[in-house]
């Protein structure tokens, strides 16, 4: 029977550690995209090196989950069992070398195993492209993406950062034959089962390319071409391309529709545009009036 005073006492601790951790449970809730609900809080995994990512969410919420547990219950179980009580005298510890030793030698390896096998799969996921991968030209501007495809020569125009102006938007050269064969498309359709590389380019202040479905998150930083992302995805689907940098007044809805589909559906998708640009001068999709004003806005306009 636990005594009066001491239910007292340890039912206000509880009430103001719950109270503490109310906010954060609330955050908790507030994910800027939508969860599947499973246990690690992870929206559903749809890449390859994704699933590798995942794995090592999965290690490291096993282990640090069975840490809590087993420390924060030896814990109140020794505020319980030593808790104050008339007649008992306080014993001084002067601590215990051997336990020193254990629980500070076993997180360093648990740590540098975690740190050394992270690296692994960091290195593998940053490996160059595959030779049969999928070249795309990914485009960040306020407030918006745009996606440049090979056109019938199977290869990008060639194109070159300085070059990137508001009259210039890929930076490509306008004497190149194949500027004008290059499909634009404000939508990014990949085919499934097929790498697909990622040339990531900003127009104007930083943007990022995150896409939680396939454990991708990278900047796109202006005057640079980020060329180490490429991901293979597992299964068709609708996703959404999300800016994760904040860049500006319209950042909430900087997004383009991702869509995955099969390498049939693809080609279907994309030949007919290749066979429309070939031979033309001038890029399938010319921006809108509206959208071409978005364009040309200075790049220092709308900045935070
Ligand atoms: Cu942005």
């Amino acid at each position: 029977m636990i005594p009066a005073h001491f239910s007292r006492r340890l039912l206000s601790r509880i009430t103001s550690g719950a109270l503490c951790a109310l906010p954060f449970l609330i955050a908790g809730r507030a994910f800027a995209e939508e969860r599947s609900g499973n246990i690690y809080g992870l929206p559903p995994c749809v890449t390859t090196s994704g699933e590798q990512i995942d794995f090592i969410i999965k290690i490291i919420f096993w282990l640090t989950g069975i840490v809590f547990v087993a420390t924060q219950g030896t814990y109140i179980y020794y505020l319980i069992r030593y808790r104050r009580r008339p007649g008992v005298k306080a014993h001084y510890s002067h601590g215990n070398n051997t336990l020193e030793v254990i629980w500070t030698t076993l997180p360093t390896i648990i740590f540098l195993a975690l740190a050394i096998y992270s690296n692994r799969i960091w290195e593998e996921i940053h490996r160059p492209a595959p030779d049969n991968a999928l070249t795309i030209d990914v485009s960040s501007y306020q407030f918006g993406w745009e996606m440049r495809y090979p056109g019938v020569s199977g290869k990008l125009s060639p194109m070159d950062v300085r070059k990137i102006s508001p009259q210039n938007r890929w930076g490509t050269d306008p004497e190149n034959p194949r500027t004008g064969q290059d499909v634009i498309s404000t939508e990014l359709v990949i085919p499934a089962g097929r790498p697909v590389h990622v040339l990531l380019h900003a127009r104007d202040v930083i943007h990022s390319f995150y896409v939680p479905e396939f454990r991708i998150y990278q900047d796109c930083v202006p005057g640079r071409t980020i060329g180490w992302v490429w991901f293979q995805a597992t299964r068709t689907g609708e996703f959404q391309l999300a800016c994760n940098q904040l860049c500006g007044t319209g950042h909430y809805n900087m997004k383009a529709p991702i869509r995955v589909v099969s390498e049939e559906d693809f080609q279907k998708w994309l030949t007919p545009r290749q066979q429309k640009n070939a031979g033309t001068a001038s890029p399938v999709v010319a921006p809108s009036p509206a959208k071409a004003a978005t364009l040309t806005e200075p790049s220092t306009k709308n900045t935070l």
